[in-house]
Formats: structure tokens, C-alpha cells, sequence
């Protein structure tokens, strides 16, 4: 059975650049690997297998229901639970790359990506991206890796956190930023506890540095969502 891996984080992290690389990435390796498009707001630069926008477009529903790019996000995605049957490929596929929509609010006020995780047997893992040049300090590491966790417990199932672009931008080791944050005041306090319970609920986030245009670190990546997919499933 295919191991469907779901690429979220946030707005302009990645998500499309991985999707296109890492499925190249896995073919390279001779692994057989479906790319789907779960964004209807913008059509993706590689071929995917299946595609939302075959069945809603975000920009017509701009115009249909007189919202604004936000609200009409959220209505597609409305629209495209309806077609979820599909969207999840059929065929003899190893890996099934599903390319999501960057308002993460998606996962938390739709079950689009909860019932995209229950279509699949509640198999597979979740990579969250981070754009590190977005990372300038602990408030930010610690936002970033709260927001994985709370992807991880809307969708049920193990979230990676990887931090991107790391041929313009690195992140540093979780300790500088726990250790930072202490020096935050009663946000520093808030994001502190958030960091412990992020690690008592054991989600990988361990710094995973990785690049969607140079490709450094899709081994580690690679290797991360074997360890995580063999704690909880069976990669054979
Ligand atoms: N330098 C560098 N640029 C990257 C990397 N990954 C993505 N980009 C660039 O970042 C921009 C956004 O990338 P996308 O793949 O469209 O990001 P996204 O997360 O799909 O964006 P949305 O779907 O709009 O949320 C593009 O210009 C990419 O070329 C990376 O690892 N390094
Ligand atoms: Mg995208």
C-alpha cells in the first residue's frame, strides 16, 4: 500500500517546490510516486496525477460567491470535500505526495485534510515545512514548531517538521532556542510550556534542515519519514 506523505506549512514555505523535488527525489531512487495537488487557489508548476482544480478553482469562486482570497480558500476547500473520492490515486504507487494549501486555519476549520488522512486508512506522515528565513528568533522557532504540532493533531498522524531553504537561511539546534526563550517574558513562559508539550507528545521535530531547490537533505528527510512511518506502519 502506498505511504502517503502530506506536504503542509505555512504560506510560501516550499510545499509545491517539494512536492516537484522530492517526488523526483524518490523516482531516482526507483520508487513509484503519485503527486497530487490539493491547492485549488493556484495551479502547481509540476504534473500532478490528480489535481483539485479539475473540480474547483478558487478564483472562480471568488467571483461566484463575491469573496476575497481568503474566504474563498476556505469555500473551495468546502467544494472539494465533496470530490475527495477523487482525489486519492488509484494504481500501484509507493509513495503519494499531496501538495496542500498554505492557510493552515484549512486544517482547523474543515475536516478536508482530516478526511483526506481517514481516506488512506489513517496511514502516512505529515511534513511541515518552515521557510528559515523566516526564523529570526525563539518566538518564532517556538510559533513555527507549535503549529506543526497542532497540523500533527488535527490530521492524526506524525508530523516532521523541516526546516526550508536552508541554502539561504539556517535555523539553530532546539536547545539555543529553549534556552532563549526563558528570556521572552510571560511569552517566553507560554512558549516554553508549548515546547514541552511538543516533546511529550513525542512528534519528530528534531531540526531537520533541508533545501526543495538544492535538494540537500532529502536523504535525512528521506530516512526521518522511514523511522516515523516504521514506528507506526509497516514500510515494506
Ligand atoms: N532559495 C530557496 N527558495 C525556495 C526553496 N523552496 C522554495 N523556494 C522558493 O520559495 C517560493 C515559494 O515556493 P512554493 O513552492 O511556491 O511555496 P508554497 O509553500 O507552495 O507556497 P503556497 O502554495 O503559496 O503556500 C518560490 O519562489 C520557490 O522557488 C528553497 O529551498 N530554497
Ligand atoms: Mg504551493
Amino acid at each position: 500500500m502506498a505511504l502517503p506523505i502530506f506536504v503542509t506549512g505555512h504560506a510560501g514555505s516550499g510545499k509545491s517546490l517539494l512536492t516537484e523535488n522530492f517526488s523526483g527525489f524518490l523516482e531516482k531512487l526507483d520508487y513509484r510516486v503519485a503527486k497530487v495537488n490539493l491547492d485549488p487557489a493556484s495551479p502547481p508548476r509540476y504534473n500532478p496525477d490528480l489535481d483539485i482544480r479539475e473540480f474547483v478553482k478558487t478564483e472562480e469562486i471568488m467571483i461566484k460567491y463575491s469573496l476575497g482570497i481568503n474566504g474563498a480558500l476556505l469555500r473551495s476547500i468546502e467544494v472539494g470535500i465533496k470530490y475527495i473520492n477523487s482525489l486519492y490515486p488509484d494504481g500501484n504507487w509507493d509513495f503519494v505526495i499531496f501538495d496542500t494549501p498554505g492557510q493552515l486555519e484549512l486544517f482547523i476549520f474543515t475536516d478536508f485534510g482530516k478526511e483526506m488522512v481517514e481516506k488512506s486508512r489513517k496511514s502516512g506522515v505529515c511534513i511541515f515545512l518552515v521557510d528559515s528565513s523566516r526564523i529570526e528568533n525563539s518566538i518564532h522557532y517556538s510559533a513555527a514548531v507549535s503549529q506543526s504540532a497542532v497540523i500533527s493533531m488535527m490530521l492524526g498522524i506524525p508530523a516532521i517538521t523541516a526546516f526550508n531553504k536552508s541554502d539561504v537561511a539556517s535555523v539553530r539546534d532546539l536547545n539555543y532556542y529553549a534556552e532563549k526563550i526563558r528570556e521572552e517574558g510571560v511569552l517566553g513562559e507560554f512558549f516554553e510550556s508549548l515546547l514541552r508539550f511538543v516533546e511529550l507528545t513525542s512528534i519528530i521535530y528534531r531540526p531537520l534542515r533541508i533545501s526543495a531547490k538544492t535538494e540537500d537533505g532529502f536523504y535525512e528527510l528521506f530516512t526521518v519519514i522511514n523511522e516515523v512511518f516504521c514506528a507506526c506502519g509497516d514500510l515494506s
